[in-house]
C-alpha cells in the first residue's frame, strides 16, 4: 500500500477503470445511509465491485459489509456509484473518509454528488424530506487537507447543480448542513447550540468529502434525507432503526431526483 494518499487513490482508479473497463467516468455519487434503495433507481449496473478489493477502501469487518462500487451509464454520463462510505467515528482517522471521492477524482469525474442521512433541527422539516445543502458547518475540527492548503470555500455546494435541482422538484427546501464526529447523537442543549449557530441539518458525514472535493475541483452537491428530528425538538428519543427506515421511505423519490440530475449535468 502506498504511504501518499494521491498515489493510493490514483491505484483505486486504474483498477476501477481495469474492472469496469471504463478509462474514465463523469459522475460519482456517494450514497449515505438509509439510501441504498435509491441506488437500484439509478439503474442495473454495468459492474459491481466489492470496495474491499480496491486499493485503501477498509477490508470488511466483523459486522458485514465494506460496501460496493457501481459502474452505470445515465443518459450519457459514466456514472460511479458508492455504496457505503467510512465515518470519522470509525476511528481510522480523516484519510479514509475521503479515499472514496479522491479516488472518484482521481477516474476523471467532474461532479461529485454527497447524500446523507440528517437530523432535522427545524419543525418544518418532515421525516422523509430530502434538502438541498446550501453550505455546511464543519464541526469535527479536522480538515482532509495538510500544510498550506488555503483553499476557498465559497459557493462549496454549487448554486448551479441546486437550481438545477429545484427545477426538477421546485418543493425541494435548502438547509446549512452542520457535520459531528459522532457516533453519539447530540444533546437537546447542543441542538440549540447549533439552530443558533446557523445549522438546519446534522449529521456525521459529508462535510470532508465536500472539502476534498473543491481541493480537487470537482464540483460539489449536497442533498440530506431528514430522517429524524433532532434531539428535543419533538421530544421523542432518537433511534438509528428509524433513521435507517426512513430512507426506506423516501428512495425512489430521492433516486429518480438524482437520475435526473444526472442526466441533466
Ligand atoms: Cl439527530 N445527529 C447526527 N449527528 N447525525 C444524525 C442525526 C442526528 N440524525 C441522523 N443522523
Amino acid at each position: 500500500m502506498h504511504e501518499d494518499p494521491a498515489r493510493r487513490a490514483a491505484s483505486a482508479a486504474s483498477e476501477i477503470a481495469e474492472r469496469t473497463g471504463r478509462q474514465a467516468h463523469d459522475v460519482a455519487v456517494v450514497l449515505g445511509s438509509g439510501w441504498r434503495p435509491a441506488a437500484d433507481v439509478l439503474g442495473e449496473p454495468d459492474t459491481e465491485l466489492d470496495l474491499g478489493d480496491l486499493t485503501g477502501f477498509a477490508k470488511p469487518g466483523a459486522v458485514g459489509h465494506a460496501g460496493t462500487l457501481r459502474s452505470l451509464r445515465i443518459g450519457g454520463r459514466r456514472v460511479l456509484v458508492l455504496l457505503g462510505r467510512t465515518h470519522l467515528y470509525e476511528g481510522k482517522g480523516v484519510e479514509p473518509v475521503v479515499h472514496g471521492v479522491r479516488t472518484a477524482a482521481a477516474t476523471g469525474v467532474g461532479t461529485v454528488l454527497l447524500t446523507n442521512a440528517a437530523g432535522g433541527l427545524d419543525e418544518d422539516h418532515a421525516v422523509g424530506q430530502p434538502v438541498l445543502i446550501s453550505d455546511h458547518l464543519n464541526l469535527t475540527a479536522r480538515s482532509p487537507l495538510t500544510g498550506a492548503s488555503f483553499v476557498d470555500l465559497t459557493d462549496l455546494y454549487s448554486p448551479r447543480l441546486r437550481e438545477h435541482a429545484r427545477r426538477i422538484d421546485p418543493t425541494l427546501r435548502e438547509g446549512v448542513y452542520a457535520g459531528l464526529p459522532g457516533p453519539h447523537f447530540e444533546t437537546p442543549a447542543e441542538i440549540r447550540m447549533l439552530r443558533t449557530m446557523g445549522a438546519d441539518l446534522v449529521g456525521m458525514s459529508t462535510v470532508l468529502e465536500a472539502i476534498a472535493c473543491r481541493a480537487a475541483g470537482i464540483e460539489v452537491f449536497g442533498l440530506s434525507l431528514v430522517t429524524n428530528a433532532a434531539a428535543g425538538i419533538t421530544g421523542q428519543p432518537l433511534d438509528h432503526e428509524e433513521v435507517l427506515a426512513a430512507g426506506q421511505a423516501s428512495a425512489r423519490r430521492m433516486g429518480e431526483l438524482l437520475g435526473e440530475l444526472i442526466s441533466g449535468t
